[in-house]
């Protein structure tokens, strides 16, 4: 049994070697130069070309390369076979600090000095003041998130589908609930997947519910954005400012007009990047679960998209 690398914009090296070392005398074939399609049973995807899955006549199971599956769950000739992520601890660290960071930045001000100091104003400005935050999305990494700023001591509402009864932050799940929890929310933060039910969630209506001095972040997927409302939201000052890592289309095309907006923090997709070298031993267990037949962790829900 083989195992593919079909990972596009990213040096899989490491992954490769470590692959390798860990499971000596399996082959490890790395896209574009694929082998011997009928060998590979198990793939490591991300961004995959489309009407490459269907030719790997034994394939048994994809795991994505990342958290989202966004990509592996929208191609086309998708084969029937179970598909699961990775869930690793430094990727949910990353986006705990991504996070933390971000509202810092808001509270303490720190792009208006940048800009400041471009202009060699010295000028003292009032913190801004960040209670509440709206996790929406308290899955894997959105749990860590709101436990991370839960105990820091802001107060933390987490959103969801379905109920979280053993929380120690406050949640509540469902399309009722999303209004009210926005509403009372200095900071709004997606860690939602891309779904066609988050598709346009956040639309005019959705930031005309959130606070005019709030801070909007979306670190989820970009899908979930109407742009054209967040960007008039912006310029009027239906909200005060947002921070977004991910955008509906990536790399964020050189025209468009988040660019010129002051009060928007862009960052090119790196809340939180998968290093290779940390989940090797979890494409391990995958695969040696595989091979005796288990069911393999992480597994998504085709019908739910995540
Ligand atoms: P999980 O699948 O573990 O969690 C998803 C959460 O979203 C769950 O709490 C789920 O609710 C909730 N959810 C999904 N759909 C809805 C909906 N329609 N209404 C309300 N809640 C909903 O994912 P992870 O936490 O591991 O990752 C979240 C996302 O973060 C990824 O899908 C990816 O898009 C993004 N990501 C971005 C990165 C970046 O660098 N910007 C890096 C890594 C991930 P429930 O618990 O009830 O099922
Ligand atoms: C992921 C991502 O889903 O990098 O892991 O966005």
């Amino acid at each position: 049994m083989a195992i593919a690398l079909i990972i596009q914009g990213r040096d899989v090296e490491a992954l490769r070697s470590g692959l390798s070392d860990a499971l000596p005398g399996v082959e490890i074939q790395v896209w574009p130069t694929l082998t011997d399609l009928a060998a590979i049973e198990f793939v490591v995807a991300w961004k995959s070309p489309e009407n490459l899955l269907s030719q790997l006549p034994n394939l048994k199971a994809i795991c994505s390369l990342g958290a989202g599956v966004d990509g592996i769950l929208a191609l086309a000739d998708l084969p029937d076979v179970p598909v699961c992520r990775i869930v690793e601890e430094d990727l949910t660290r990353q986006m705990c600090d991504y996070v933390l960071a971000q509202i810092l930045n808001f509270q303490y001000q720190f792009s208006a000095y940048c800009r400041q100091q471009h202009n060699n104003q010295w000028c003292e400005r009032e913190p801004v003041a960040i209670k509440s935050v709206a996790i929406l999305g308290v899955g894997q990494i959105g749990h860590q998130v709101a436990m991370d700023l839960y105990s820091r001591g802001y107060q933390v509402t987490g959103w969801s589908n379905s109920p979280k009864p053993d929380r120690v932050y406050s949640c509540v799940f469902g399309i009722e609930a999303l209004a009210e929890t926005v509403a009372n929310a200095d900071c709004v933060i997606s860690l939602l997947p891309a779904t066609k039910e988050t598709d346009n969630l956040f639309n005019r209506n959705f930031f005309q519910q959130m606070q005019s001095h709030a801070l909007f972040i979306n670190v989820g997927r970009g899908n979930s954005v109407v742009e054209e409302d967040l960007y008039q939201a912006l310029q009027h000052g239906v909200i005060q400012s947002a921070c977004l890592d991910v955008f509906k289309t990536e790399p964020l095309p050189q025209e468009h007009p988040f660019w010129g907006l002051p009060n928007l923090v862009i960052t090119p997709h790196i809340a939180a990047v998968t290093r290779q070298q940390n989940i090797i031993s979890q494409i391990v267990e995958h695969y040696k679960k595989l091979q005796s037949g288990q069911t393999l962790n992480y597994i998504v829900d085709r019908d739910k998209g995540y």
